[in-house]
């Protein structure tokens, strides 16, 4: 399948659904659910880690890259996920984590043993700390280890240690890993915090250091022709994406990009961004990769980000409109569109109002860090609002929920769920459904020039454009806009009828 034709769907193994009851997903869960993914329309999976993990960060802590975590399954039933996803004409990605290791895998509990042990060089080791690199989840990214009385760099938890990716064996560990998962059958992968790996010692922050795109090269040479590879990478801009993913690089298919997010004061900073932002930076990336011919990435919502119908759009009065008008943002562009499980039936944010309801080892550190400094009514507030617990509950697949959940349920289960939204008239996943339909259908959604043509405080129109045919795409932003029409047959319409003003995230298509 062409990078230009992918849709892609994530999936949370152990939220997606639990198909022996011991309340965790499982990838039997996710076989029992493969028509429903192929009824979407999607053609691509990417599965987040099901190895082995102590679970510290739900599986970005990795213990053994070649087993799958008890709970999730076995080794036997990835192969036939894999197998499954393929007959149905779904390819299916999985997360490489390659920047660290579970302070629980073999060559970890090695290389702590003694300064001299032959895995010690695995790990990136110091006597005292060269710098105040901090941890993505606060406080110190050095942790002193009592047994040798040194320090090892954590870039995220205490118990992810950082792999030195400097040391020769650390590369061929990484890539037996990718080819055993290729030799398996996986069609490519999610590249973990992959800008992490070279660590520039001069910077104040880890991240893009001087052997980066050689060690990129690297692990996927003699593959870069025949796999599809998606980097995450916080650094990478506009200027830059090229560096990882332009064709005569053999590095990357694609990249992540997050600046569209409207992160920059913190996920825990409770401020709705200005759509009008938020799309105009979806656009400059559209353009900047279109002008690089690149495949751009575009989402919305992953595993770590709050849902964005309740961040960006509006999850109470128009939760269907926003829902609809964000979804045709993500599959209307040019691109590669990824959705994130539950985004396709409109799911929101949960509301808890108890710390304990949460389990994401971000927020908690973060809820740590504060405790005592911000009233607790505004310190769950926040979590709520931009914590990651958000898009990881379990899938509400009935009204009722899961007693025995390992995360806290969803609390709008009981009127959001995947059975409500199928029969409902105004279905979210039936919208989600006509937009795949519609970017399979219409060559200019995938093969066409995306053009910017207007970008207002209240809507923003594009075109797509391929071989003297045109669709334009109209999308209102907050409020009721005077609206003079467009050219062309209305194809999608998340409201009624196009009536002479623009409704609250009205989203209508038309082909000229
Ligand atoms: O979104 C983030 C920045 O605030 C962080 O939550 C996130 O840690 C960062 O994007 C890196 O994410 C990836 O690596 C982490 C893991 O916790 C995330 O789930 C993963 O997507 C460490 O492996």
């Amino acid at each position: 399948m062409k990078t230009e034709d992918l849709i892609f769907y994530q999936i949370y193994p152990k939220s997606f659904c639990d198909s022996n009851g011991d309340g965790v997903g499982d990838l039997r869960g996710i076989l029992s659910k493969i028509d429903y993914i192929k009824n979407l329309g999607v053609n691509a999976v990417w599965l987040t880690p099901c190895f082995k993990t102590p679970n510290v960060d739900n599986g970005y802590d990795i213990s053994d890259y070649r087993a799958i975590e008890e709970s999730v399954g076995t080794l036997d039933d990835l192969d036939e996920l894999i197998e499954k996803l393929h007959e149905n004409g779904i390819a299916i990605i999985l997360d490489l984590v390659a920047n660290h290791t579970s302070t629980e895998h073999k060559w970890f509990k090695e290389s702590r043993k003694s300064k001299d042990n032959p895995y010690r060089d695995y790990y990136i080791w110091r006597e005292t700390p060269p710098n105040d690199w901090q941890s993505s989840f606060g406080g110190s990214a050095w942790e002193l280890d009592g047994a040798t009385g040194e320090y090892y760099l954590h870039s995220f938890a205490i118990e992810q240690a950082d792999l030195n990716w400097d040391n020769p064996k650390v590369r061929e560990e990484m890539k037996a890993v990718v080819d055993f998962w290729l030799a398996r059958g996986v069609d490519g992968f999610r590249c973990d915090v992959l800008d992490l790996i070279s660590k520039d010692w001069k910077k104040n922050e880890n991240g893009s250091g001087p052997r980066l795109h050689e060690y990129i090269r690297e692990l996927f040479d003699g593959y870069t022709d025949r796999i599809f590879t998606v980097g995450e990478c916080w650094s990478a801009n506009a200027k830059n994406a090229k560096l990882f993913c332009g064709k005569d690089r053999k590095e990357l298919t694609t990249v992540f990009a997050f600046k569209h997010l409207c992160v920059e004061k913190g996920r825990f900073h409770v401020e709705k961004p200005a759509l009008d932002e938020v799309v105009r930076r979806v656009s400059d990336w559209q353009l900047a990769l279109q002008e690089a011919n690149i495949p751009a990435t575009v989402f919305f919502e992953n595993h770590d980000q709050p849902r964005s119908v309740s961040r960006i759009g509006d999850d109470e009065k128009y939760r269907y409109e926003s829902a609809t008008l964000l979804g045709g943002v993500v599959l209307l562009h040019r691109g590669v569109p990824f959705l994130m499980q539950g985004q396709e039936i409109g799911m929101t944010n949960s509301r808890h109002n108890d710390i304990g309801k949460f389990n994401d080892v971000e927020s908690m550190n973060f809820y740590r860090a504060n405790v005592g400094k911000i009233p607790e009514a505004e310190l769950i507030e926040k979590i709520n609002f931009g914590g990651r617990d958000n898009p990881r509950c379990m899938m509400p697949w009935t009204e009722k929920t899961l007693e025995n959940g390992w995360l806290a349920p969803y609390t709008r289960q009981s009127e959001i769920n995947v059975e409500s939204d199928l029969r409902a008239e105004r279905s979210v996943y039936g919208f989600y459904r006509e937009l795949i339909e519609l970017r399979k259908n219409e060559p200019c959604l995938t093969r066409g020039e995306y053009i910017r043509k207007e970008l207002t405080p209240s809507y923003y129109i594009f075109e797509r454009a391929y071989e003297g045919e045109k669709i334009t795409v109209v999308c209102n932003f907050r409020t009721e806009t005077p609206f003079a029409g467009v050219e062309g047959r209305v194809l999608l319409n998340n409201y009624p009828e196009v009536g002479e003003t623009l409704k609250p995230y009205q989203l209508i298509v038309y082909k000229n």
